[in-house]
């Protein structure tokens, strides 16, 4: 098919060092285990399976912040996954298989790249409990999982250990879903102008009024959407195999209408699905919904519905 959206590549990306335990390097076996392939093949896309990218880091990274760990893995992958995300952009759809949430340094590099050859404008939608808006500076974790949509929207702090991202519009991006904010994150929020959709928002108006103005900016700006699920965006009922579960998170329902309105759209360029950690699931039953609510993503479900325009 001629149809971008029909085709797509799976990207296993093995990082666990953006976090503060092991487990998430476990993932895409865990998908592949829950059979994503397969109901994506089902659904009768096109698959290309990039594999695992295989990813050594280099000599250790010191940082004035001394709570920083990790940093070269984290610059290696940065740069591994901006190459492959930007060479598999051009005619499919990546599908990153995470791996922590720190992978998606990777992904929006390489996306805000692609959008800028294509003089498209790349939006994102923030599917997470976190802003992960720390600099390298700020950051009291360490943990540099929570410093990707930071570094993706060119906030300082990152030079002279990261390339350059060409910078995502702060107001080009949607968080939803959002219920735990570090201090310093919250002061770096309210000087931009990204939107904050928080689980009270959802709580107070839902997801469809939340989400559907955000598409039709995307679509009447003939933008590119890139999507990053972050496991703990879920209800930890229905999602505990993450390190940081966060209690009051979306429930199926609100996620899988998402997941319709984002397939309705015909917007979404690209993928991240993070944060799952097998090690920490309950037979499998996160790597399924996860699985479960990407195919939702990327094909029509129960009843065939006219594509809406947003
Ligand atoms: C906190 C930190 C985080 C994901 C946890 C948490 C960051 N703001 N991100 N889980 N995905 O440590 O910086
Ligand atoms: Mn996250
Ligand atoms: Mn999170
Ligand atoms: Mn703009």
């Amino acid at each position: 098919s001629s149809d971008i959206r029909r085709r797509c590549t799976l990207i296993g990306a093995r990082v666990h060092e953006g976090t503060g335990r092991r487990g998430c390097d476990m993932g895409p076996s865990a998908y592949r285990a829950a059979g994503l392939h397969e109901a994506l093949r089902d659904l009768g896309l096109d698959i290309r399976d990039a594999g695992d990218v295989p990813v050594v880091p280099g000599a250790a990274r010191a940082h004035p912040n001394p709570a920083v760990h990790d940093l070269a893995a984290f610059v290696a992958w940065t740069a591994a996954l901006a190459e492959i995300a930007y060479a598999e952009s051009k005619a499919r759809i990546p599908i990153l298989l995470g791996g922590d949430h720190s992978l998606s340094a990777g992904t929006l590099s390489g996306i805000s790249r692609r959008a800028e050859r294509e003089g498209r404008p790349l939006f994102v939608l923030w599917l997470d409990a976190h802003a992960d808006f720390h600099s390298l500076d700020t950051t009291t974790s360490g943990n540099l999982h929570g410093v990707p949509l930071a570094y993706a929207t060119g906030r300082p702090g990152f030079a002279g250990y990261l390339p350059p991202p060409v910078p995502i519009p702060p107001g080009h991006v949607c968080l939803m879903g959002t219920r735990s904010l570090d201090p310093a994150e919250r002061a770096a929020l309210a000087g931009t102008d990204l939107t904050v959709h928080d689980m009270r928002a959802i709580d107070e108006h839902g997801v469809l009024a939340l989400l559907a103005p955000f598409l039709g900016r995307v679509a009447r700006e003939n933008g590119r959407l890139h999507v990053s699920l972050d496991v703990d965006f879920l209800d930890p009922s229905i999602a505990p195999g993450v390190g940081t579960t966060v209690p009051g998170g979306a429930t199926f329902r609100e996620a899988h209408l998402i997941m319709e309105m984002l397939h309705d759209s015909g917007l979404v360029g690209s993928l991240d699905l993070v944060e799952l950690n097998p090690f920490l699931d309950e037979r499998g039953r996160t790597a399924i919904v996860m699985a479960d609510l990407a195919a939702s993503l990327m094909g029509r479900t129960v009843l065939d519905r006219p594509t809406r325009s947003y």
